[in-house]
């Protein structure tokens, strides 16, 4: 009988859910609603809004139901770090806190007071960004957070809504390393970070794998929905780990590029690699499915181009892409990651402001912002792909980018470009690729993921972009390292 395996796929900015489906041909994708994810800014305060993302699931897994279609299960992977306070009585708190919201700007330091950083990275191999979850619940139980307070279990998002799903708690292993409590050698809460910030074993759901069964719908969800009782699968419930699971690679020699509101470039590898290299140059060490690891850094990716949108009311991202294309060359350039641009009142401002403070040319018209985005990317991709090819344990001959950024042709040529090696784009659907490739595995429909791999690669029309102007990137890239100001 057909499977039809329902992915739901959310992201910081948006969110989807999928019916994916193997065919003779390959993988069918279908989606089945769209719909935006945004921060709320309450009092200072950055929430999401855990209900309404629930609702849309709801809504994709009503419209399923009512084509007639079969739903074999149903998996769920979301952006990292951020989770949900759950009481004794098993309610949901308060909305969960944003990743965005100021409240741990210095919350590491406070931290490394009482457990030094180099134990908490030796032990988790994560790299240290203020908003991983040990420094929320740390800001939080300084905070006396009423919510923290009352809290019996905490949950990831994913696992958070595969509860409001099953009624079954679960702590899966992908989206917990991004919490930076996970062990990257155990590959198991690791109990002096918990410690560390006041919390215990007892307050998360069982620890499961990608592939194992979290529960069934429950008999309200059925009821609500038109659905039976269908399990709900831990996928990589970290959509990254969904995402790099589907890179459409033949063999280990590449470097990957998650594309989205988030650029994650790192390699993956079959261990941890924890060294004072990583460590100084801040690399991640996030679990993945089958025992892998992805050893990455974040580059703050098209979140730079959805904020800057915000001020030009609906212009297409087509639009936009042709008017950097005619915009003159290496104008004005700003490190992607510099902390001005983690959450401005206004992305333009700031990107003007920073081209002001470092003595270049500020960008006035929409081409020319748009531009420098693009080529500040690309140029942000070779310096983290030169401290890759030192660190990684296999060579690196291709740029794997995938994610919604893949489509962007005109940053594929940059990146290109930049980094002197073949990208090759695609697909763009890569997270509930994964995320419907581990339900596929769960059902004995798919072997291992190495042979989707292929599959993906066979029925995915994918785009390569060979190195040009090598010459003036090269150049670009020494006033690149020239505008970057100290963090
Ligand atoms: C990308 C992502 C990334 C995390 C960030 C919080 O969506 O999951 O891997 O670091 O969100």
């Amino acid at each position: 009988m057909k499977q039809n395996f329902f992915a739901v796929d959310l992201g910081a900015t948006s969110g989807r859910t999928i019916l994916g489906t193997f065919t003779e041909s390959g993988l069918e994708l279908k989606e089945i609603n769209r719909f935006s994810n945004h921060l709320i800014e309450v009092g200072g305060h950055f929430y999401w809004d855990i209900y309404a993302l629930y609702r849309h699931i709801i809504e994709g897994l009503k419209l399923v139901a009512h084509s007639g279609e079969s739903i074999t299960s149903v998996g769920i992977d979301t952006w990292g770090v951020d989770f949900v306070c759950v009481g004794k009585d098993g309610n949901l708190l308060r909305q969960p806190y944003a990743y965005r919201d100021p409240h741990t700007v210095g919350a590491p330091e406070v931290l490394f007071a009482r457990i030094s950083r180099s134990e908490v990275y030796a032990k988790t191999g994560i790299q240290i960004m203020n908003f991983n979850s040990i420094f929320q619940l740390d800001t939080l139980r300084r905070n006396q957070d009423s919510a923290l307070e009352a809290t019996d279990k905490i949950l990831f998002m994913p696992d958070a809504l595969s509860y409001m799903l099953t009624g079954e708690m679960v702590t899966e292993y992908t989206i917990a390393s991004t919490a930076q409590l996970v062990n990257a050698y155990t590959r198991r809460l690791e109990p002096d970070l918990l410690e560390a910030v006041g919390l215990k074993e007892k307050n998360f759901g069982r620890f499961v794998f990608p592939g194992e069964k979290v529960g069934v719908l429950t008999e309200k969800v059925q009821k609500i929905t038109g659905l039976g009782a269908i399990p709900v699968i831990a996928v990589a419930g970290h959509d990254t780990g969904s995402a790099v699971a589907a890179v459409p690679a033949l063999d280990r020699n590449f470097a990957y590029l998650s594309s989205g509101t988030w650029s994650l470039m790192g390699v993956e590898t079959d261990a941890p690699v924890i060294n004072a290299e990583t460590e100084s140059l801040n690399f991640t060490n996030e679990g993945g499915v089958e025992g892998t690891i992805r050893l990455l850094k974040n580059i703050c990716g098209m979140w730079l181009l959805e904020r800057s949108r915000l001020n030009w009311g609906e212009t297409s991202y087509s639009e936009l892409i042709s008017e950097a294309e005619t915009s003159e060359p290496f104008r004005s350039l700003i490190n992607p990651d510099d902390d001005c641009f983690a959450n401005p009142v206004n992305m333009e401002q700031a990107i003007m402001e920073y081209c002001r403070t470092t003595g270049q040319p500020v960008p006035e018209r929409r081409g020319q912002i748009v531009r420098c985005i693009f080529e500040s990317l690309a140029l942000r991709y070779r310096q983290v792909l030169e401290n890759l090819c030192a660190l990684s344990p296999h060579p690196i001959e291709t740029l794997h980018v995938i994610g919604g950024g893949s489509r962007n042709d005109l940053l594929n040529q940059f990146t290109a470009n930049a980094i002197d090696i073949p990208v090759v784009a695609g697909p763009s659907e890569a997270t509930a690729i994964g995320n419907v490739m581990i339900q596929a595995m769960a059902a004995g429909e798919a072997t291992d993921v190495a042979g989707m791999r292929q599959l993906i690669h066979r029925s995915i029309p994918l785009n390569t972009y060979q190195p040009r102007d090598t010459e003036a990137w090269d150049a670009a890239y020494i006033q690149f390292k020239n505008c970057i100001r100290p963090n």
